[in-house]
C-alpha cells in the first residue's frame, strides 16, 4: 500500500487529494513541520520534519514524501505525476503529448507561480501586522498578474488545462494557486481562473480532504 508522509496542513494535501480522486487507499503518516513546534522541539513532540526517523525517509527534511512498493519519492508535484501516471486512469496523461502538457503546467506552477503564491500566504492580510509585510504581498500580487492572465486564456477553450478533462495538471496548478486566495483581486481580474478554481473546490474529493484538513489543529 502507498504511504504518504505529511500532515493535511501541508503540501501533502495535494497527494491526498489525488488519492481521493482516484479512490486509491493509502497509509497516512502525519509528519508535521518543525517550525510549528517550540524550538527546540520537546522530546515527546509528534514526528516532524527534523525527526531522525523522518530524515531517514527524506534527508531534505520536508514533507511530503511517498513510498510505493519500495520506491520513495519526494516533491509533492512529482509525486502526483507519478501517482496519476500509475494509478490515475483519465486523471493521468493519455499520450506523450498530454504528458508534455501535464509536465509543462506542473513546472509552470512550481516555478512561475509558487514562489509568489507562498509570499501571499505568508503575508496575508489576516495575519497580525507585525508578522507580515504589505510590500511583499503587493510585490507577489504584481508578479502573478501575467501568470494569471496566461492561465485565464488557456482555460478559455475547455475550462480544463489538458485534454478537455480534469487531470493531475488541474490538481497541481489548483493547489499552487490556492495559496493566492488571500489576494482576491487577482482572481477578480481572471474570471475563468476564479470559476475553474471554484469548480475544482466543488469536487467531492476536494471537499472530503479539505474537511479533514480543517479538523487538524492549525
Ligand atoms: N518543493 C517541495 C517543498 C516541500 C516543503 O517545503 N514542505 C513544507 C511543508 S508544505 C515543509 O516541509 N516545511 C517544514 C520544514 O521545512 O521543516 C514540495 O513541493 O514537496
Amino acid at each position: 500500500m502507498i504511504t504518504i508522509y505529511g500532515v493535511y496542513r501541508s503540501r501533502a494535501l495535494r497527494n491526498i487529494w489525488l488519492c481521493e480522486e482516484v479512490g486509491l487507499p493509502f497509509r497516512h503518516v502525519p509528519v508535521m513541520q518543525t517550525y510549528r513546534l517550540p524550538d527546540p522541539p520537546p522530546a515527546d513532540a509528534p514526528t516532524h520534519t527534523r525527526s531522525q526517523e523522518f530524515l531517514r525517509i527524506n534527508p531534505n527534511g520536508h514533507i511530503p514524501s511517498m513510498e510505493d512498493d519500495g520506491l520513495v519519492l519526494h516533491e509533492s508535484l512529482a509525486i502526483n505525476l507519478y501517482l496519476a501516471r500509475k494509478y490515475g486512469g483519465a486523471l493521468g496523461p493519455a499520450d506523450l503529448g498530454e504528458e508534455g502538457q501535464v509536465a509543462m503546467w506542473t513546472l509552470w506552477a512550481a516555478t512561475e507561480c509558487e514562489p509568489h503564491t507562498i509570499e501571499i500566504l505568508f503575508n496575508r492580510p489576516q495575519l497580525p501586522a507585525e508578522e507580515r509585510s504589505e510590500a511583499k504581498l503587493q510585490a507577489a500580487v504584481a508578479a502573478l498578474r501575467r501568470p494569471f492572465a496566461v492561465l485565464d486564456a488557456a482555460l478559455a477553450e475547455t475550462g480544463f488545462l489538458v485534454g478537455g478533462r480534469f487531470t493531475v495538471a488541474d490538481i497541481n496548478v489548483a493547489e499552487v494557486l490556492r495559496y493566492a486566495l488571500p489576494a482576491p483581486a487577482l482572481f477578480d481580474g481572471a474570471p475563468r481562473v476564479k470559476a475553474w478554481l471554484t469548480a475544482c473546490h466543488a469536487r467531492p474529493a476536494w471537499k472530503k480532504v479539505s474537511a479533514r484538513r480543517e479538523e487538524e489543529p492549525a
